[in-house]
């Protein structure tokens, strides 16, 4: 399909067009690039990134949160990142076990991606999916990433609210504050609260902002259960509100991940682009003096 015929049949709502439109953004960054210049800016869509360690309910809590957004009459879409597969193993295959619930829902979408190599890559197609959904009419857009390192995290930077998904026993609060989590999150849950060692949980997240410019709420829940979800979905609407009275701090703040992500996917695409063909005569060129280094570097990039 012509890319600005598929732009327009995603705007209109069409999940045959979405769906296609984010196989792009996966497989094809430069069609992709054309793609996202036909939609335009992002509109409506709030976007609600989560995040946490692998295993912590973090899939299992968007369900959840699928469900009461779905009572509220909007559309949801999720955007599954793994971007960490080969670490975490069977994942992508659990988020789509764990969020079953809502597959013959219209109005639901989820789609997971995984790792073609790198994670700016990856950022850079899951970014074009949130806007590509946005485009399509989802009112709320939830990000799922495995927070395990610095990188893994980064791109929630496109959200209007990070919510931090830790359980008990993760262990020292250090595990936490190492990964980066303490910094992005705007709400944090210690799920599975019906598990022993919930509470000591919350006490070390608390203790980690003791002293610190701000103090994000930190909640306690169990997916599986239900308990403590309507508080988090509580906390997750407060930043909502804020979103739907035009506050521009929050828009500012995704448009400018949204900026960095893309231009990081821009470089990467240029990086991989870089290829050794040619290689060795530029370096027969070298020894032989004819050339330097760098001149012969700048024969090779693109
Ligand atoms: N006991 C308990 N288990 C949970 C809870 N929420 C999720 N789990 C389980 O934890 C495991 C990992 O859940 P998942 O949602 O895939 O975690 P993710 O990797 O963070 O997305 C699954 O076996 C879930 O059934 C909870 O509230 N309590
Ligand atoms: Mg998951």
């Amino acid at each position: 399909m012509q890319l600005p015929k598929l732009a327009s049949a995603i705007r209109k709502g069409d999940r045959a067009a979405l769906a296609k439109g984010i196989t792009v953004a996966e497989n094809d960054p430069s069609r992709a690039s054309a793609l996202m210049r036909a939609l335009g800016p992002p509109t409506n869509s709030f976007v609600v990134g989560v995040t946490g360690p692998p295993g912590t309910g973090k899939s299992t809590l968007v369900d959840k949160l699928i469900g009461s957004y779905r009572k509220m009459g909007l559309k949801v879409g999720v955007v599954a990142v793994d971007p960490t597969s080969p670490l975490t193993g069977g994942a992508l295959l659990g988020d789509r076990i764990r969020m079953t619930a809502h597959t013959g829902d219209r109005n639901v979408y989820i789609r997971s991606m995984a790792s073609r190599g790198w994670t700016g890559g990856l950022s850079r197609a899951a970014t074009d999916a949130i806007r590509l959904m946005d485009a399509a009419g989802f009112d709320i857009i939830f990000l799922e990433t495995v927070g395990i390192g610095q990188s893994d995290i980064e791109v929630v930077g496109v959200s209007h609210a990070v919510l931090v998904v830790l359980m008990p026993g993760l262990g020292d609060d250090i595990q936490v504050s190492k990964a980066g989590l303490m910094e992005v999150g705007d709400v944090y849950v210690v799920n599975k609260s019906d598990l022993e060692g919930a509470d000591p949980m919350v006490v070390s997240i608390l203790s980690l902002f003791r002293g610190a410019s701000r103090s994000p709420p930190v909640l306690k829940a169990s997916a599986l259960s239900g308990e403590g979800t309507e508080k988090l979905l509580g906390a997750i609407e407060a930043v909502r509100a804020r979103f739907v009275s035009g506050e521009e701090a929050l828009r500012l703040r995704s448009v400018r991940g949204m900026i960095v992500e893309t231009a990081r996917g821009a470089a990467m695409a240029k990086f991989a682009a870089v290829s050794e063909r040619g290689a060795d005569s530029l370096a027969r060129r070298v020894v032989k003096g004819e050339l330097t280094i760098e001149a012969a570097a700048a024969k090779l990039a693109p």
